[in-house]
């Protein structure tokens, strides 16, 4: 009798902490701030997560690079060594080179024809690609449109670019396309570019005025010149393995929350490009709100050319044409 109720009572215990156990951490990261558009997408992410699963599944998110670049954090979710990682398209293209069409200089006419083809047959087709290379894509998200900051002078027309030694992202097809510009670029992880800037290593570099605003690069830089020269996506990269080992209802649950992540973040992108030219102004930066356009993208016809070579004319136009 005595043994019997001891032996329940271990029975319930054990039961007990099976289930307190069955909570699974993963971890998120992101090479920016937490204030800032990508911070609201993981965050968002991961909460929708825990509501989703009912709190099976908590993820940890670790803003600011504190786990590595976007590069370092693709190839530790390609190892599974991390579970999750949010990054622009920046480095993607040595993963997945298919991607790089997307991060083509003005390809879009602006973030709603972007967004559109991202969440159309194009962009879905293009998560799938990344399945063969160890990836799950969650879904599409948003970094925003690329401005250029320097230290060295007011940039209003593609000449002023010219000798200007940039930071660029570890992408073959920006550091092909500046050079078009005549710009000197000098790919570097995202982690390292505030000191670059602060020790003058290079002058300039480009991003989105989320990324402007939330990296304080108006501490660092000048001028900005609001030359909208290419759209940057983002992603939400998960361990192909650890997705799946997921359920089938929590394998919808990451997508959605993927999804929700990714509105949001796009939300806080569209708050940052309405507030950011007042707030850099007011932080001390000079800014060139108009340039002609037409101006710079006649100055990437030689790249352009190539381009169409290497991705085929019918893709790119394929994704122009796009409503
Ligand atoms: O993803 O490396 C970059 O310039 C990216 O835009 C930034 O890390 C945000």
């Amino acid at each position: 009798m005595k043994f019997n109720v001891l032996f329940a009572a271990a029975v319930v215990t054990a039961g007990f902490m099976a289930s307190a156990s069955a909570q699974t951490t993963m971890k998120i990261s992101i090479s920016v701030a937490q204030n800032s558009h990508q911070g609201v997408a993981i965050d968002t992410f991961a909460r929708e997560v825990e509501k989703r699963t009912a709190g099976r599944y908590k993820i940890q998110p670790f803003y600011s690079g504190s786990l590595g670049g976007e590069r370092e954090s693709i190839e530790a979710v390609q190892l599974g060594t991390q579970e999750l990682t949010f990054s622009s398209t920046g480095p993607v293209p040595n993963f997945v080179p298919e991607a790089r069409i997307l991060d083509i200089p003005f390809l879009f006419r602006d973030k709603a024809h972007a967004r559109g083809v991202l969440d159309g047959a194009i962009g879905q087709d293009m998560l799938v690609k990344f399945e063969a290379k160890g990836f799950k894509a969650l879904a599409w998200g948003e970094n925003g449109v690329r401005h250029m900051t320097n230290s060295k002078r007011a940039v209003n027309s593609p000449d002023d670019l010219k000798g200007l030694k940039m930071r660029t992202m570890e992408n073959p097809v920006h550091v092909a396309a500046y050079k078009g510009f005549g710009i000197v670029p000098t790919p570097m992880a995202f982690p390292e570019v505030f000191t670059a800037l602060q020790q003058g290593t290079v002058d300039g570099q480009e991003n989105p005025l989320s990324v402007i605003m939330a990296a304080k690069f108006d501490q660092v830089q000048k001028h900005l010149t609001l030359t909208g020269h290419v759209y940057s996506p983002a992603i939400f990269l998960m361990s192909k393995g650890a997705f799946d080992k997921l359920s089938a209802a929590d394998k919808t649950a990451f997508l959605e929350a993927a999804k929700e992540g990714a509105k949001a973040g796009r939300a806080r992108v569209d708050e940052d490009d309405a507030k950011g030219v007042a707030e850099l102004r007011s932080k001390g930066m000079s800014v060139v709100e108009n340039v002609d356009k037409a101006k710079f993208v006649s100055t990437l016809g030689p790249v352009y050319a190539d381009f169409e070579k290497q991705f085929g004319k019918a893709e790119i136009d394929k994704i122009r044409n796009a409503k």
